[in-house]
């Protein structure tokens, strides 16, 4: 008989001498031979090297050193995840693992989440049972800062249900259509930053819906707020959207022709770089040279543009469809072209192109003026042609079986991770920092508060955990009437004198004491000397970032745009961030709607370098991500709680005094099932409707003991190795 030996995480392997001298294993129970003993000492060997795969086990479970010294030790081993209980923490390697073949995949579907090495699968096939055996929707959230592997992460995830999920011809279209919508918006939506070579600039929430067999029966794609002025300006070191690239230096001679390009993305100004941050001025930029080419070395365009196509077909466009979308991005490009001249200080088209339509538009204005609408329309139109987009995807994605239109629903959600910047950030990056903010709010809701709470709740003692709670500072921003948004609203509508400093004096009236806002103004009365009089900062959870105050009003042309009448009226419309503070409040409805499972990713170094471990940067994050107060909570508490029905309803044909049926109470039949199981006390507590256990190999041995029964199978070690790391 081959005897094999598996490390479960939570199953330390203690060797000792048995009652007659031979070899003994604590935890396993297993009497052996020096062969054993050998596999399981080197077995050891390997932890030492590999680190622990669930924190939970480091024996200093409060030292932060120890915790990053696990994450370096496996890190150096390409072992990039780790939990944290059911939490998954994920380092980049940015290097290409060999961990995502079909193989791997079959490795972990429908095994149980503590029988293999940890794995974004792992967290994909435990979400897809779930919602299989319990029926409740699930949500994934990923987090964590810009370039951490959050958008790779997402897609693993979507590929590991597209190659495990049962299928047929119907079904595989589906998946082909869903896998495929990721290049499409990828190319639209994400572009070359100085974090992120593939940097999403919108957020996305994808619902996969499963049918009662457990296919993937149909999609559908939320947005969140497009950064839409990187289309007229990009930072130094920074790119358009891809697809601009795409297109021009993939794109057949024919089609270039069509839409009147040349393959040269430097004879475009909005492709062109900059490399200030005044971007009102765009003619200014005309005979600047780029200190950056176009290229970047890890991205093909060409190749890449030859993808969409094949994503754009796949998902149902026709050749019309297509070409009527690359029109659209065309006219982007040739709309930053249009130049402005104009002898009395009025603005007209000086530029000999087909889009002299535009003066009607411009007439009225100054040359400053008309190039902020020039850019205002571009930003409009790619806008809407990106969300018309995610609406065609929608349309493909939809379940068309009318028979039945129940489901349940795995939601993905990956936005644009903090960025934390050196530079002023403008309104697009307070909102998606203010996204983050949200998300970090709902996993200490969730995870650190909602656990205590329950503790509580269920009259288990329990030593608190503190943590800092982010929730002061997403009030901050959101609160009704004195958050930062409601102040903007405030004067952004408020017809008459508002202007930037109004708007900063206002914030600074209503806010300037709050701990996490920072402006020039100190409280007694002198100046900040490092900060611009047109800005303010806010401490994030996750660092300190400064936003302009101009460009979180909009500018001011388009605020003159306004009716007075429209805003003066009861019914005023809605600002940009007002918006995006609704969208974020439903988005945490749904998430709060489904049972969350985490993956918390981490960046490795801000170099987009293989192999390179920068502490500082990742002890910033383990702080921030709240992964200590995360483990502390885990360690200190219990890792499974059932209700008592569920739990005796499982197990009950596991004792005999339980089985077939408990007639009393259903806790004093748990109570009777985990006594005759031989639970230890330290190993399990009795909630006012739960039982509470404290560790996974407790419910891993119980369950266990139901296949053993369910299938004769002898002893767990002949089950079979399942891999160790
Ligand atoms: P993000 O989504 O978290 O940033 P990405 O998922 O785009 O970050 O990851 C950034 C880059 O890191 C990818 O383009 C890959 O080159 C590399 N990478 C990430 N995860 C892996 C992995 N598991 N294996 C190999 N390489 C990986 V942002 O969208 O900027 O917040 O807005
Ligand atoms: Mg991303």
């Amino acid at each position: 008989m081959e005897l094999r030996i598996q490390l479960i995480p939570t199953g330390e392997i203690i060797l000792a001498p048995g009652k007659n001298g031979e070899n003994y294993c604590h935890s396993c129970k297993v009497v052996g031979s020096d062969g054993v003993r050998a596999m399981m000492e080197s077995a050891l060997t390997a932890r030492d090297r590999v680190g622990v795969q669930d924190f939970v086990l480091l024996e200093n479970y409060t030292s932060e050193a120890a915790f990053i010294e696990n994450l370096r030790k496996r890190f150096k081993e390409n072992l990039i995840y780790t939990y944290i209980g059911s939490v998954l923490v994920s380092m980049n390697p940015y290097r290409d693992l060999e961990i995502y073949t079909k193989n791997h995949m079959e490795r972990y579907r429908g095994v149980n989440f503590y029988e293999v090495s940890p794995h974004i699968y792992a967290v994909g096939d435990n979400s897809y049972r779930s919602m299989r055996t319990e029926g409740k929707d699930q949500c994934i959230l990923i987090s964590g800062e810009s370039g951490a592997g959050k958008t790779e992460a997402s897609k693993k995830i979507l590929q590991y249900y597209a190659v495990t999920c049962p299928a047929s011809d119907k079904v595989q279209t589906i998946k082909d259509r869903l896998l495929q919508s990721n290049p499409v918006l990828e190319a639209f939506g994400n572009a070359k930053t100085l974090r992120n070579d593939n940097s999403s600039r919108f957020g996305k929430y994808m619902d996969i819906q499963f049918d009662f067999k457990g296919a993937p029966v149909g999609g559908h794609i939320i947005n969140y707020l497009l950064e839409k002025s990187r289309v007229v300006h990009q930072n130094h070191g920074e790119r358009n959207f891809h697809i601009f690239y795409q297109l021009i230096e993939g794109g057949e001679e024919d089609l270039l022709r069509r839409l009147g390009l040349e393959r040269n993305s430097q004879q475009y100004q909005f492709l062109v770089k900059v490399s200030d941050n005044n971007y009102t001025d765009l003619n200014s930029r005309q005979n600047q040279i780029n200190p950056f080419p176009p290229g970047v070395s890890s991205i093909n365009d060409r190749s890449e543009w030859k993808a969409v196509k094949k994503a754009l077909t796949v998902i149902g466009f026709n050749e019309d469809e297509i070409e009527e979308l690359l029109n659209i991005i065309a006219s982007v490009l040739h709309l930053g072209n249009v130049q402005y001249g104009g002898e009395d200080g009025t603005a007209c088209i000086t530029t000999d192109t087909q889009i002299k339509y535009l003066s009607r538009l411009v007439s009225p204005l100054n040359l400053e003026q008309a190039s902020s609408a020039r850019d205002a329309l571009s930003k409009a139109v790619y806008g809407r042609t990106f969300t018309w987009l995610v609406n065609k995807i929608n349309a493909s994605l939809a379940y068309k079986d009318d028979s039945s239109k129940h489901y349940s629903v795995i939601g993905l959600l990956d936005i644009y991770g903090f960025e934390v910047s050196k530079t002023t950030g403008n309104f697009e990056q307070f909102c998606i920092n203010y996204c983050n903010e949200k998300l970090q709010q709902l996993f200490i809701e969730l995870t650190l508060k909602s656990e205590q709470d329950e503790y509580e709740a269920e009259g288990i003692t329990w030593e608190p955990v503190q943590y800092f709670n982010n929730k002061i500072i997403c009030d901050l921003v959101e609160e009704k009437f004195k958050g930062i948004i409601s102040i903007l609203d405030e004067e952004c509508l408020r017809p008459g004198d508002a202007s930037d400093i109004t708007f900063l004096e206002k914030l600074e009236g209503t806010v300037g004491g709050h701990a996490h806002f920072v402006t020039h103004k100190l409280a007694d009365g002198k100046t900040r000397k490092v900060m611009g009089r047109d800005e303010f900062r806010l401490l994030h959870y996750a660092g300190e970032v400064n936003y302009n105050v101009m460009c979180m009003s909009e500018n001011k042309i388009l605020n003159q745009c306004f009716d007075r009448e429209e805003l003066s009226d009861k019914k005023r419309p809605e600002t940009a961030a007002t918006q995006f503070k609704a969208s974020l409040a439903k988005l945490m409805e749904i998430l709060m709607s489904k049972e969350p499972s985490y993956v918390r990713c981490i960046k490795p170094n801000d170099a987009k370098q293989a192999g390179r471990f920068d502490e500082v940067l990742i002890r910033h994050q383990v702080k921030y991500l709240g992964l200590m107060e995360n483990l502390r909570v885990r360690r200190a508490g219990f890792s499974y709680r059932r209700h008592y029905e569920v739990f005796l309803r499982r197990y009950k044909s596991l004792c005999p005094e339980t089985w077939p049926n408990w007639q009393g109470k259903k806790q004093d039949g748990v109570a009777t099932l985990v006594k005759h199981l031989g639970y230890k006390p330290e190993e399990y507590k009795m909630g006012r409707s739960k039982i509470f256990i404290r560790f996974p190999k407790t419910l891993f041995a119980t369950e266990d003991a139901l296949e053993t029964r369910k299938h004769g199978i002898a002893t767990k070690l002949q089950a079979g190795w399942r891999g160790y790391s």
